[in-house]
């Protein structure tokens, strides 16, 4: 029987894979944690405890008392936050890490599913539809913790058999809850701003690509990853997966049929170096290949759904 825990619950992502997961496996099967106490409020319908995941005891506790079978661990500090206290984002990102992979090979844990990110990839790497297998030199501290964790995870199936499986996101975007601490976060805020009616500073230049996701879409690419049996994952870093490419100046082109009167301003900030050191595409034949991976949102239509779903969500 699956019983599964996810860490870091309370975050963009957590937000909506814990509900897919209670929606899949069933209610009480998830045990939903977050550092933070006010986290709770969202998981009214699963069990719900407050988790310092860097309290390798307290986590022990959790996988043996609930008899857990699988762990989603989402809890990180994203690029633009690293940035501004790099030893703390190095040691939670991959002391968190750590502690999640040495509590399940030390308890069995049958599977764990662990994000990493195109951060792992450098001003060397290739820029358009980056391969799986691109030279990496990441220059963030969160690209470094995401390529050493990557590392870490091959590491833990090679030589302890931890079935542990992980994607490379893109900026996500979704409108159930605000994204935080990361570069692509203006594509999350620039719909808040429009269905407020207010003008979006946007910290990176108009013509800046990256690649993104919607996030329905990152949720269901989560759930195929997992179920995919064991002999069809060949990759045991991370696997690159791509939904779409735009840059700020084509985000507010989707935006205005719907808010005419929508204004952007650009102000680059740090953030426009992290932004270029990233790929503006990626490839990801591989997730294609090995787990029959196809993404269903393009720019227009994730703007369609957002734009339409938002301000109710959050009652403007
Ligand atoms: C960030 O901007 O740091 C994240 C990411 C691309 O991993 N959204």
């Amino acid at each position: 029987m699956d019983r599964i825990l996810v860490i870091g619950a309370g975050g963009q992502l957590g937000t909506e894979l814990t509900k897919a997961l209670a929606q899949k496996y069933g209610n009480d099967k998830i045990i939903a944690t977050d550092f933070q106490e006010t986290a709770k409020s969202k998981f009214e319908y699963c069990s719900f405890q407050t988790l310092n995941v860097m309290d390798k005891a307290a986590l022990v506790n959790i996988v043996a008392q609930e008899h857990i079978t699988q762990i989603y661990h989402l809890a990180a500090i994203l690029s633009a936050s690293g940035e501004k206290n790099p030893l703390q984002a190095w040691d939670l990102n991959i002391g968190s890490l750590l502690n999640v992979l040495e509590v399940a090979r030390e308890y069995k844990v049958e599977k764990i599913f662990w994000p990493s990110s195109i951060a792992v990839f450098g001003p060397h790497s290739e820029k358009q539809n980056t391969p799986q297998q691109a030279y990496k030199d990441p220059n963030t501290v969160y690209g470094i913790s995401k390529l050493a964790g990557e590392h870490w995870c091959e590491y833990y199936f090679n030589k302890y058999g931890v079935d542990v499986r992980s994607l490379r996101y893109p900026g996500l975007i979704g409108y159930k809850s605000m994204a935080g601490g990361g570069t692509t976060d203006y594509a999350v805020d620039i719909y808040h701003k429009a269905a407020k009616a207010e003008k979006l500073i946007c910290f990176l230049k108009e013509d800046t690509y990256l690649p993104m996701m919607y996030m329905q879409d990152a949720v269901n690419a989560t759930l195929q990853l997992m179920e995919a049996p064991k002999e069809n994952i060949t990759i045991r870093n991370s696997y690159n997966i791509a939904g779409m490419s735009f840059s700020p100046k084509e985000m507010h082109e989707s935006l205005l049929p719907y808010y005419p009167k929508f204004e952007m301003e650009y102000q680059p900030d740090f953030r426009q170096a992290i932004a270029d050191s990233w790929p503006n595409s990626i490839d990801d034949q591989c997730a294609k290949k090995d787990w029959d991976w196809k993404p269903a949102f393009d720019l227009n239509a994730m703007t369609a759904v957002i734009v339409k779903n938002l301000p109710a969500y959050f009652k403007y």
